[in-house]
């Protein structure tokens, strides 16, 4: 009997005082919280995002301009000829969470990506429109383990840092075929933004602050740099996320968010002899830059599978500021969704 009462006692004081929708970030960011000592979690976010149009150091440019921008590659054709209509990426993670101590929590994620995209090809002299062709690769692109270590913790405010490598292993010789400014279809390495990774090594460093105005309303900012530690012909450039969210809790199962994300990236070091089509994304200097977006989304608890509550979370993110280094595509929304449990 007194075992039966304390088996309800723990299971009551679990869904009393136990997690709350408002108790994880919004779902887009990443290693926002700790766990307590003895704690597992696993996660999965599937995300989708576009991209379409075309900007030039940010401002939008029509298909027109760009066949008239230099081919730095080769005399023939002697200007870009080839031009990117619409991309998507549909990216799969995977996460673990282990807290061994109450000050440490271990983050393992894997990432799965598949991207696809759509160009149109443009005669190497007549410079009219040949035809279109699509572009696509899907990879596991990258592993990752990071520790996430308390600072300092307080009644309203709680800082935590990352520490962790990032190791990319996709491939990054994938081919496709594409249809050639003299109308002919080549098979070819893809260029750097279709490959699935780039065979480097990361060191990421993060730090997270959470402030709880109230019981109904908390603020989180949170900056995380990747910085390159090991590469081989190429790798994509270091990156800086900045990202700074408010919550508020409707009731304990149920949270809005909103969130402003700042980006921003180098360009692509070394290069790749073999990439070199006639098109902006085989061109190094036309990546990174600076982006802004701002997200809507919903944390939502509820029992599904037995166990803890599960959590899930969806994340509507749309681009508000576009200066993306050179010739790029314009981003357009993404959505991530993600299911979250702990045990
Ligand atoms: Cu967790």
């Amino acid at each position: 009997m007194r075992s039966i009462q304390i088996i309800f006692l723990l299971v009551f004081s679990i869904s009393v005082f136990g997690s709350q929708a408002i108790g994880h970030a919004p779902i887009g960011v990443m290693a926002d919280h700790m766990h307590k000592k003895g704690e597992y979690m696993i996660s999965l976010r599937v995300s989708h995002m576009k991209m379409r149009g075309n900007s030039l150091d940010g401002n939008s440019i029509s298909d027109s301009e760009i066949l008239v921008i230099e081919n730095p590659h080769s005399n023939s054709p002697s200007k870009l000829s080839v031009i990117p209509i619409e991309m998507s990426m549909k990216m799969l993670m995977l996460g673990g969470m282990y807290a061994p101590t109450d000050d440490v929590t271990l983050m393992f994620m894997t990432m799965f990506m598949d991207k696809s995209m759509n160009l149109n090809t443009y005669h190497a002299m007549m410079r009219n429109n040949i035809g279109s062709f699509n572009s696509s690769s899907s990879d596991l692109s990258d592993l990752s383990f990071s520790a996430l270590v308390n600072i300092n913790e307080q009644d309203k405010s709680r800082w935590h840092a990352e520490i962790g490598l990032k190791f990319s292993v996709g491939d990054k010789n994938e081919k496709g075929k594409a249809l050639t400014p003299m109308n002919t279809n080549m098979e070819m390495v893809l260029p750097y933004g279709m490959q699935s990774g780039d065979d480097s090594v990361a060191l990421v460093v993060g730090f997270t602050n959470l402030y709880t105005l109230s019981d109904e309303h908390t603020f989180g900012n949170q900056i995380r740099f990747f910085r390159n530690i090991s590469s081989k012909e190429w790798h994509y450039g270091d990156k800086t996320y900045f990202d700074s969210w408010y919550q508020y809790s409707v009731n304990r199962n149920f949270s809005l968010s909103s969130r402003l994300r700042l980006n921003h990236q180098q360009e692509i070091s070394g290069f790749d002899s073999n990439i070199k089509a006639p098109v902006q994304t085989s061109i190094t200097s036309n990546y990174g830059g600076f982006t802004a977006e701002v997200g809507l989304g919903f944390n939502f608890l509820t029992q599904i599978f037995p166990g803890s509550e599960d959590r899930l979370a969806l994340e509507i993110i749309n681009p508000v500021i576009n200066e993306k280094n050179g010739l790029q595509m314009k981003d357009k929304t993404k959505i991530v969704f993600g299911f979250q449990k702990s045990f």
